[in-house]
């Protein structure tokens, strides 16, 4: 465990940071040689796995009483080697595991696609009454979308973790998102870092992003519209 972390493996982290190295070979030092990383990284796994299972279990009842499943699909990750490298450098820390669990809440990513807006907040109120789960921030990017268009409900949450000595909570970010929120954001997300691209042109391709963020937000509410016609007749 991280408590564990041995006096070598202190000193090689401390000779990281005295001698500092390129960051692809910091990350490979990190990846490689580290077991408390290792071990770090197998309790976020962990950790995501359950935020899955608890999301899976609540679709599957949902589904049972309203003969629909409110989530279309569930995506995880683990946030790479070289990203927390870089957005702990950026934030001016050293890369170790203390402080990747101190100052990082989206080593573990899950992202819920949900098929209406309703379903986000039914599914993430359902998931926040569970007494296992404590809510870390909540930022609600429907309600109030970024200037850019972005819209998802964002949640970090912490999640116990059953280990063969010690129970632990471990931090999950979870994005819930429509269909239309997700194909708008994966776009923008590519046009963000592609590289090169002149820069009258980057703004044209915003300008037109922000317009269809309105558009598929107004899209959003006339397909629950429908939905809440069709349940209503019958
Ligand atoms: P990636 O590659 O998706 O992981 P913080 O994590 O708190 O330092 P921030 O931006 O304050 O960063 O947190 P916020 O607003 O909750 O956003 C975190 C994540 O939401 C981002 O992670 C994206 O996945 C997503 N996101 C936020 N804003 C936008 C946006 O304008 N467009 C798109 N496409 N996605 C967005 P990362 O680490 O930036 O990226």
């Amino acid at each position: 465990m991280i408590e564990d972390y041995s006096a070598s493996e202190i000193k090689s982290i401390g000779e990281i940071t005295a001698h500092p190295m390129p960051k692809k070979e910091m990350m490979e030092a990190m990846k490689n040689n580290f077991r408390p990383y290792r071990e770090l990284m197998a309790m976020y796994n962990s950790a995501m796995m359950e935020i899955e299972t608890k999301l899976k279990v609540l679709d599957s009842e949902y589904s049972l009483d309203f003969d629909r499943n409110p989530i279309e699909s569930i995506k995880t990750r683990l946030k790479s080697a070289e990203s927390i490298v870089e957005k702990l450098k950026k934030k001016d820390f050293i890369p170790n595991v203390h402080t990747i669990e101190e100052n990082l809440a989206d080593v573990a990513g899950v992202r819920v696609i949900c098929s209406f807006v309703t379903d986000i907040y039914t599914i993430a109120d359902c998931l926040l009454k569970q007494d296992d789960i404590k809510l870390i921030q909540k930022r609600d990017y429907i309600k109030s979308p970024k200037e850019n268009g972005y819209r998802s409900l964002h949640l970090i949450v912490e999640v116990p973790i059953f280990l063969r000595q010690e129970k632990r909570y471990m931090k999950v970010e979870i994005q819930l998102r429509t269909i239309a929120m997700d194909f708008w954001a994966s776009l923008e997300h590519k046009v963000r870092y592609k590289k090169g691209l002149p820069k009258e042109l980057e703004n044209e391709i915003f300008a037109e992003l922000a317009s269809c963020a309105t558009a598929s937000a107004n899209l959003d509410l006339r397909m629950e519209d429908i939905k809440n016609r069709i349940c209503d007749g019958k």
